[in-house]
């Protein structure tokens, strides 16, 4: 079972997370990434869900065009856990 975080060790997750922002309902931190056009979009989208599949951790997203808003929260945890933090900084590794 994955723990929610608790409130100083989120502070403290978000402090190593500077392009990432707080979000509520649910409990997470969320993202936007623009790409120069829909194929470098895509193919980013394409690399965040190999590692999602990895980690079996899968991340909440919109995609239109050249966006990519993504969402991270820990359904069975009820908000954010150490998978959420684990995976956007695998995601900011690949995201250019
Ligand atoms: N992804 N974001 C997120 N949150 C989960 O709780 C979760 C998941 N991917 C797979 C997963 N849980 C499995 O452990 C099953 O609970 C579906």
């Amino acid at each position: 079972m994955i723990a929610r975080l608790t409130e100083e060790e989120r502070a403290l997750a978000l402090a190593d997370l500077p392009h990432w922002t707080p979000v509520d309902e649910p409990e997470g931190i969320c993202r936007r990434f623009t790409f120069t056009d829909f194929n470098a979009a895509f193919g980013f989208m394409t690399r965040v869900a190999i590692m999602a599949e990895k980690a079996d951790h899968h991340p909440e997203w919109f995609n239109v065009y050249n966006r990519v808003d993504i969402t991270l929260t820990t359904h069975d945890a009820g908000g954010l856990s150490r998978r959420d933090v684990d995976l956007a900084k695998a995601i900011d590794a690949v995201a250019g």
